[in-house]
């Protein structure tokens, strides 16, 4: 792993990040976008509610999460001395913030599940990557560092992301992954090829939805060149040539905006010439764009297959400027779907520190990270990302036979949609904190909203579909505030009966003011 050294100043760059997940600034609409089920199982895409945007606060009064305290919200009195995660054994501290019920999933490895869609989507993203190029990496351990997780990529100590209410700790050095970009470091520092591929687990605290879950899929992928090792010492003409090699493809591809840009999208100038900056981003958008078309081709001839009447529109894919703390220029890549612009992927020219700290100064080259889930609930239809820990043969069973014969694939048939019960719960914040209202001893982690949703999904597990704000308001005389979020319950398995529902949202009720030390209104 690469020692603890600080990425130099001018790398890092605070930002404010809007949704809570995103390693990037908002860069465009597409932040906003979410997958959501509609009735009758099909996909579409939808902005998110209002209350989805946290905006960060960088000031120093807010904090950063790496110096501040942990959140006295969250207390952990009944935390383990020491968890064990895929058979290893860690020793936790006060900023132990992991659910019994995520840990849990950590042996799970969907990616490597034969003929689970993750998988099915894993390979598919694969074949367009040859091995020879690109060395795959599929068993990283979810547990690292946050060195790894944030330092080595030039995330600032304040950054919004190392939060508590955003990250699982299991102390305070040793974090659950939050993106795989989290080995990047140490498969540069290890340089065993001039590509890789690595999938995995990653772990976010969220809110609770359809397209959320606290764990997903992610697969990072990159490509370097060797200045010293390229023919005449010609990074450019070695990199088109290259690039010359992969295939093309017809899909029109929407790419508005300049190679780089000095303020939106700044060259890194004292290490890349614009000509070395801009072969690296034509192969790296070429070879994305190569495996974006396959995925929606494949997607579009299952459809074709299952459907008769199905009308093919053609693909629209578009490039637009991105922000990431370890890449630049960046960029993310969204397709036209179902009335929508949908991100599919994060990606960039790698910063050169990455390189310097890993010791292979001589290296430059690209770098993506994309949702392994999100591409197959597209692939595959599935309108709900609980299904996707399903043990329920009704769905696994639907993709027997698919990664030995990808021609197969198809789309998911729903097995049957159970009643949903939604209940509401009110209730006034602390009037200590400062979303309570009292802004003289302002503390930002007093009340959260993925804190609330870890209560939900700790109580009622894969039973909760979603759970959103519905109200909120302050009291014009005391300055309290009050909110109320509308819980939706339903199993995928099977109908609940109101008294199910009911024991669920009282035991909410009670998680609610003995964890978060709310007023039940
Ligand atoms: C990252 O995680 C960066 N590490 C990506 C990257 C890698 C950039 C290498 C540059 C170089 P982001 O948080 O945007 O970025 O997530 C990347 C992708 O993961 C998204 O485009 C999306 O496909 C998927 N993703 C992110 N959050 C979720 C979520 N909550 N549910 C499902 N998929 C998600
Ligand atoms: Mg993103």
């Amino acid at each position: 792993m690469a020692g603890p050294r600080v990425l130099a100043a001018n790398v890092m760059r605070v930002v404010p990040r809007i949704g809570a997940r995103s390693h990037v600034r908002a860069s465009a609409t597409a932040s906003l976008l979410r997958l959501s089920a509609q009735a009758g199982g099909r996909l579409s895409l939808t902005r998110a509610p209002s209350h989805c945007l946290r905006v960060a606060s960088y000031s120093s009064s807010a904090g950063g999460a790496a110096s501040s305290p942990p959140p006295p919200s969250t207390p952990n009195s009944s935390r383990p001395a020491t968890i064990e995660v895929n058979g290893k054994t860690y020793t936790t501290d006060e900023w132990y913030n992991v659910p019994q019920t995520v840990l849990a999933l950590t042996g799970r490895k969907l990616h490597l599940q034969k003929d689970h869609p993750v998988a099915i989507t894993r390979q598919i993203i694969e074949s367009k990557f040859p091995t020879a190029t690109y060395k795959r990496y599929n068993e990283f351990d979810p547990v690292v560092s946050t060195i790894q997780n944030f330092d080595s990529l030039g995330f600032p100590p304040d950054h919004v992301g190392r939060a508590r209410s955003d990250t699982y700790y299991i102390n305070e050095t040793t974090l659950l992954r939050t993106h795989t970009s989290a080995h990047q470091a140490d498969t540069f520092r290890a340089s065993a090829s001039d590509g890789y591929l690595i999938s995995a687990d990653v772990y976010r605290r969220d809110e609770v939805d359809r397209s959320h879950y606290p764990v997903f899929h992610q697969m990072e992928g990159a490509r370097v060149w060797d200045r010293t090792k390229v023919p005449n010492g010609d990074v450019v003409a070695a990199i088109y040539a290259d690039l010359a090699k992969l295939p093309t493809h017809d899909v029109k591809v929407e790419d508005p905006n300049p190679p780089h840009h000095p303020e939106r999208n700044p060259l890194q100038s004292e290490h890349h010439t614009p000509e070395e900056a801009e072969a690296v981003a034509a192969h790296l958008k070429r070879s994305l764009e190569l495996m974006v078309v396959e995925i929606f081709t494949r997607a579009k001839q299952a459809a074709a297959r299952q459907d008769p009447n199905y009308v093919d529109e053609p693909l629209r894919v578009r490039w637009v400027e991105a922000y990431f703390p370890f890449t630049s220029p960046s960029w993310e890549l969204e397709v036209y779907y179902q009335g929508d612009w949908l991100e599919v992927l994060g990606c960039g020219v790698c910063k050169q520190e990455l390189f310097i700290n890993a010791d292979q100064p001589q290296q430059l080259g690209w770098a993506f990270g994309i949702g392994l889930e999100r591409i197959a609930m597209l692939l595959f239809q599935i309108p709900d990302i609980r299904l996707f820990w399903s043990k329920d043969e009704r769905f696994l069973s639907q993709f027997t036979g698919v990664q030995d014969g990808l021609d197969k694939l198809k789309r998911f048939v729903p097995f049957s949609k159970y009643p949903a019960c939604w209940k509401d719960v009110s209730f006034w914040l602390r009037s200590t904190s400062a979303a309570g209202g009292n802004t003289a001893v302002a503390n930002v982690h007093d009340f959260h909203e993925n804190d609330l949703m870890e209560v939900v999904r700790d109580v009622a597990g894969d039973v909760v579909e979603d759970v959103q704000l519905k109200d909120q308001f302050t009291h014009p005389k005391t300055g309290r505030k009050s909110m109320c979020y509308r819980i939706n319950y339903r199993s995928l398995e099977k109908t609940l009966t109101n008294e199910e529902a009911n024991d669920f949202h009282e035991r909410v009720r009670q998680g609610l003011v003995e964890k978060l030390g709310v007023e039940l209104r």
